[in-house]
């Protein structure tokens, strides 16, 4: 079994509120229908959630009932996108389900305290595609927080002990430095965690209120403690995503899991 997180970067157009990629989401299902490996989906909210989170600051907690009706609509967008993700997979004959983390999941001071994993593992044994996302939840010191799509997949990562964990994104991998300042950065082809720890203060960061990139390093870093594989890929390129999945060559970032 795989654990894969679409990028809010790759199936939404993040400068502009609730804008969907159809066509990228589409090609993306139709590969994980031909790779046919089990699989959880994550993803994360692009400009279905991160836009609506900032305004109506969510992430610091509750403070006034100004942010409830902002709960509201990030909540509802973020299930939108649910619903066009889902209904993408379902074009491509691929039976899933929509699980909403508020759902299922609370934090405490933004760790997190309550995960029912038996959901996933109910709809995994009928054979149904657990589909997740970055989304609010309830958060007991601060009402409410954001619960980000990575927090997500290093949760499954490590109760499921996947054989990859899929970071489908908007670049080829990781860069020896930002690429999108740097020309001349390098695509990391592989990597251990003790070269990956001496990089991490280079790294791309995006406006995004969980973190982006650097918030991402530190996931694959508690991925890649359980002994667990990561790839980052480019999911704006035909097939990367599907030669990741069946173990073929192709350009993207290994990050190897710690064996001890
Ligand atoms: O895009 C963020 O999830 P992410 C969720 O995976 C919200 O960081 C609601 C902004």
């Amino acid at each position: 079994m795989n654990i894969i997180k679409f990028g809010g970067s790759v199936i939404t157009d993040k400068t502009t509120e609730c804008c969907f990629k159809p066509n990228i989401t589409d090609r993306l299902s139709d590969e994980l229908r031909r790779a046919m490996t089990p699989f959880i989906l994550v993803t994360g909210a692009g400009s279905f959630g991160h836009i609506q989170a900032k305004k109506y600051n969510l992430n610091n907690g509750f403070k006034n009932r100004s942010q409830l009706i902002g709960f509201t609509h990030t909540h509802m967008m973020v299930q939108k996108l649910n619903s066009l993700v889902i209904t993408s997979l379902y074009n491509s004959n691929i039976p899933a389900v929509g699980l909403p983390p508020h759902a299922f999941l609370t934090l405490d001071n933004h760790i997190t305290t309550n995960m029912n994993y038996q959901i996933f593992d109910q709809y995994l044994k009928l054979g149904l595609t657990p589909v997740t996302y970055g989304d609010v939840v309830l958060d007991k010191k601060l009402g409410f927080s954001i619960c980000s799509g990575d927090l997500l997949l290093q949760l499954l990562a490590i109760y499921y002990k996947p054989e990859k964990v899929i970071f489908v994104m908007d670049e080829d991998g990781l860069y020896t430095t930002n690429p999108k300042t740097d020309p001349n950065a390098k695509l990391i082809k592989q990597i251990t965690i003790q070269e990956l720890n001496g990089l991490s203060t280079t790294a791309n960061t995006y406006a995004d209120v969980t973190k982006g990139m650097q918030g991402k390093i530190e996931t694959i870093r508690r991925i890649a403690a359980h002994g667990i594989d990561t790839y980052l890929i480019n999911g704006n390129l035909d097939n990367r995503l599907y030669y990741t999945l069946l173990g073929k060559s192709t350009t993207h970032t290994h990050i190897l899991g710690e064996h001890q």
